[in-house]
């Protein structure tokens, strides 16, 4: 390949107006870095690998990208994109640009987008959460307190038939979850349809409200074609359900966009199933704090940011910089709900809280319905594990007044260790 034809995108001196300026912030692998640079900000504006005679001056000078920082040593690049580039409001067009084919070309060996920045106005193209994180706890009654909420996945994750679906979520309520959700893999299977499934939990959960005197949540998993999202949303709606929730990511984010435009009016609680083949190679593909960013941006309301002392891979740096982005100011959109997910049972709680803090939905799925006594017991151990931190009181000292915790500790507590 001859490298002049990628020269010309290099502007060490420039400083990108963060207000007409897309900046993304790339970790990359090259032989020749100082070429590579140029070529990802080619490839992903006006360029491509050989000159062109259609090209014009006007188009290079005002829409060319611009590598503005480079440390070939680090191996880090910045690049700034003029804001006339973007459709407004089109994100896949946002990705096709910033995160297309820069990932495949022979320049870079590796590639990773670490992060990036929008400008305000492109910002306003999109709805943000509709309710968020303090909305969701006005649902549930937390805003004073501010403590985590408690939530938990129905399992198995497959297989259960509505009746025993609606059973386990009241017997999870009824034992101090706030938020039941479904697994990722349930859609409407012929063992469990959606309609069905929705009716009876939804009767579950005005039973479990009424006898706990607390509010409950219920997020069904609406992933499908993007009209059938919409048609289901709606069902769960006119239900008097309270959340919906959407695989983002296997969904895709113009099926989310669609979802989060039909202005439901309820939470969307973001399962992120199939991120990791985007974030999980430190040095390759897309990371989860961009990802987060664009579910955010597009408004979803609780996000799967991962759970540090679980089963997934979850660095706690990673997550817990991910989880500050989500929780602060930003773009003047509502601060999103993490969640922390995956492996987690109570007897890791004390440690998770000490890390990640108190914004937090907790979510339990083995770690409840995998506990001795059952499920009900489980969500209790939960509740529990959360209630001896909060005093400050260890855990095994707890345990020995309560028995849900202490039959948990009995069961994982060996494993606490590992994390
Ligand atoms: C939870 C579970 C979820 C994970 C996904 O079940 O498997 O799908 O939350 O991971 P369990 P992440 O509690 O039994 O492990 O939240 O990191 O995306």
């Amino acid at each position: 390949m001859r490298h002049d034809v990628y020269s010309g995108y290099l502007h060490p001196g420039f400083r990108p107006d963060p207000d007409e300026f897309v900046i993304a912030h790339f970790l990359f692998e090259a032989q020749d870095k100082a070429n590579a640079a140029q070529a990802i900000a080619a490839e992903s504006s006006v360029g491509t690998w050989t000159e062109l005679s259609t090209m014009k001056p006007r188009i290079r000078n005002r829409l060319a990208a611009k590598v503005f920082k480079l440390d070939a040593k680090a191996g880090l690049v910045s690049i700034a994109y003029p804001l006339e580039i973007f459709e407004p409001s089109n994100i896949p067009q946002f990705l096709s640009d910033v995160a297309g084919n820069i990932f495949g070309m022979k320049e870079v060996e590796s590639l990773r987008l670490v992060d990036f920045s929008i400008p305000k106005k492109y910002a306003k193209g999109f709805k943000g959460p509709a309710i968020g994180m303090a909305g969701i706890r006005r649902m549930i009654g937390t805003a004073k307190s501010g403590r985590p909420h408690f939530g938990t996945i129905v399992k198995p994750k497959i297989g259960l038939n509505p009746k025993e679906n609606a059973k386990v979520a009241y017997e999870a309520w009824a034992g101090g979850c706030d938020f039941v959700k479904d697994d990722e893999n349930l859609a409407s299977q012929r063992f469990c349809p959606f309609e069905e499934r929705v009716v009876r939990a939804l009767d579950a959960k005005d039973r479990a409200e009424s006898e706990t005197g607390e509010r409950k949540m219920y997020a069904p998993n609406i992933t499908a074609e993007t009209n059938e999202m919409l048609r289901r949303a709606d069902f769960v709606k006119k239900h008097g359900g309270n959340c919906i929730m959407v695989d983002i990511i296997t969904a895709g984010f113009a099926a989310l966009q669609t979802v989060r435009n039909a202005n439901i009016g309820l939470p969307i609680h973001a399962h992120r199933a199939m991120y990791a083949a985007f974030a999980r190679n430190p040095k390759h593909g897309i990371g989860m704090l961009p990802l987060a960013r664009l579910a955010r941006l597009i408004g979803v309301d609780q996000l799967h940011t991962g759970a540090i002392v679980g089963k997934m891979d979850a660095p706690k740096k990673e997550v817990l910089e991910i989880n500050g982005e989500m929780t602060r100011a930003w773009l003047g959109l509502r601060p999103v709900f993490p969640v922390a997910s995956g492996g987690i049972d109570p007897t890791r709680v004390p440690r998770l809280l000490d890390i990640a803090g108190t914004d937090l939905v907790i979510n339990a799925g083995g770690g409840i319905h995998g506990h001795p006594r059952g499920t009900r017991a489980g969500a209790a151990a939960l509740r529990q594990a959360f209630e001896a931190w909060h005093e400050g009181v260890p855990m095994e000292e707890y345990a020995a007044k309560h028995r849900e915790l202490r039959e948990a500790l009995q069961k994982w507590g060996s494993r606490t260790r590992e994390y």
